[in-house]
């Protein structure tokens, strides 16, 4: 599924998002910028180890929660890995949904700032960290959506989900987008 919003579109698909050639792609860090399993793990066994050296040598304290880095994208298909920090499912009363946004918001600022036209995201937060998957889709798919019809100067967005289930809930959550 796609969507034009101002210069840019909204693209939904399901696969691995270490697969998909594009010149940023979005990865669902954690604050200490540590490594992890999930798509963190995968984009760090693809990418290989060059990731980690940049960010121990760059940001050794890590960025919170609601926040994202970029480096280079070592052997993955693009030229940078922004690396964004999705709040941990708390209950809903800690800021979740700021966090959220923000972590989708800072990546799409540093995308910009790069000069990156195309960018994949994964759900950021709807893995481990436990965000519920219908508002994790709503605050995604509506925070980049808007960043796009206000602008944002990337061509593509793809959002690459992880299993039937993410890409049928993403799908409600764009075609409920207005
Ligand atoms: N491509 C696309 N999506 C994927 C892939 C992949 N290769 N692998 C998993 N997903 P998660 P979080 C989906 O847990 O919730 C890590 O340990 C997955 O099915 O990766 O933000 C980090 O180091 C889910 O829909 O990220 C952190 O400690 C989505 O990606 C912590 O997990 C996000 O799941 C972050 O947790």
């Amino acid at each position: 599924m796609e969507r034009q919003l101002g210069g840019g579109l909204l693209v939904l698909v399901e696969g691995d998002i270490t697969l998909i050639a594009a010149d940023a792609i979005g990865n669902a860090a954690n604050a200490a910028l540590a490594g992890g399993g999930g798509v963190d793990g995968a984009i760090h066994r693809v990418g290989g180890p060059a990731i980690m050296a940049e960010l121990r040598a760059r940001h050794p304290y890590g960025t919170p929660a609601g926040t994202a880095v970029a480096t280079g994208a070592g052997q993955l298909p693009a030229r940078w890995v922004i690396h964004a920090v999705g709040p941990v499912w708390q209950g809903g009363d800690h800021g979740e949904s700021v966090q959220l946004a923000g972590a989708y918001l800072s990546v799409m600022s540093l995308a910009a700032e790069l000069g990156a036209r195309t960018l994949t995201l994964p759900a950021i937060s709807a893995g481990a960290y436990g965000y519920p998957l219908e508002d994790a889709a709503r605050i995604a798919v509506g925070t980049v959506a808007e960043s796009l019809r206000a602008g944002a100067p990337l061509e593509r967005v793809t959002f690459v989900l992880y299993s039937p289930r993410t890409l049928a809930v993403f799908e409600r959550a764009l075609v409920a987008f207005r």
